[in-house]
């Protein structure tokens, strides 16, 4: 599409890449990415022929951050009136599978928008941190929050207060990514982790996104009371029977995604 300015859009068969492109700032996320991306992925979540939508960045910089430089001057009616940045909580909000590719720097906001993203891979150069600290400011795309919940509270704790960085291995070992990548084959690789989720049934795979998102938002019993309702919806699909007629005739399903 040629109507963003900051990022790129490509779709392969069911899955859109979508880069982030502001190479000369490091892809500092000022307003104009954020609205850029959010438009961007919303429309390819309203898009029944996409299923996975795959983000990333350089192979320098997944993101260094929320832009600095246009920050700098705000006020705190600036920020409040304008709600900086809640837009970007629409992201968290897709139905639609998202996969971070995450090369190099991935801090502040960078390390944030990683953790909007329902899959998270990384390269063996992936740098995460939030180092907002030592701007005088705290994260404010959710970082306190998401980075507690996947790593817990000890290294959360030292990263937000010292504004120390982890590196590809520490982040695995710490359960903030799935996996990590050669840097030489990440995108190749989020792009076959997206063409898999694509190529199951597009509602169950929303499902699955949502019953693994309630985990962080419910109690356990209501967390498996709310799994098992979407179960048996899913057995009002067609992929349902498809997907277990494909096993017993032992051959692969073709899913409508209905
Ligand atoms: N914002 C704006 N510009 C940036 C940013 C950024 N976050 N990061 C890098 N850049 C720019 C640099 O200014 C530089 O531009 P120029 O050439 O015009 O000076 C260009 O990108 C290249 O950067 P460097 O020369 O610094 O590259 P290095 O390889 O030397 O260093 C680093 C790379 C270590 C990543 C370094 O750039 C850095 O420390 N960047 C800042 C990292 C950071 O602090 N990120 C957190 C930002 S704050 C934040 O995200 C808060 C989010 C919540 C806000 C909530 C509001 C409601």
């Amino acid at each position: 599409t040629t109507d963003h300015e900051t990022i790129l859009v490509e779709r392969k068969g069911r899955t859109a890449l979508l880069t982030l492109n502001r190479p000369k700032a490091l892809n500092a996320l000022n307003l104009q990415v954020m609205n850029e991306v959010v438009a961007a992925t919303e429309a390819l979540d309203r898009d029944p022929d996409i299923g996975c939508i795959v983000l990333t960045g350089s192979a320098k910089a997944f993101a260094a951050g929320a832009d600095i430089k246009e920050m700098r001057p705000q006020s705190y009616m600036d920020m409040y009136l304008s709600d900086w940045f809640t837009a970007w909580d629409r992201l968290g909000n897709l139905r639609t599978p998202t996969v971070a590719a995450v090369s190099g720097y991935a801090l502040g906001g960078g390390c944030e928008l990683a953790m909007l993203c329902d899959i998270l891979l990384a390269s063996d150069t992936a740098v995460f941190g939030q180092p907002e600290i030592k701007l005088g400011v705290i994260p404010g795309i959710g970082g306190s929050q998401r980075l507690t919940r996947a790593v817990g509270k000890a290294k959360a704790m030292e990263l937000c207060l010292t504004g120390r960085t982890m590196d590809a291995v520490e982040a695995e070992r710490a359960g903030l990514v799935s996996r990590i990548v050669p840097a030489g084959e990440l995108l190749a690789e989020a792009l076959a982790v997206a063409e898999t989720v694509a190529g199951m049934s597009a509602p169950v795979a929303m499902m699955a996104k949502e019953a693994v998102n309630r985990a962080f938002e419910t109690t356990l019993a209501e967390g498996v009371r709310f799994e098992r309702r979407l179960f048996h919806a899913v057995f009002a699909t067609a992929d349902q029977k498809e997907g277990m007629s494909a096993f017993t005739d032992k051959r692969p399903p073709h899913f409508t995604h209905h």
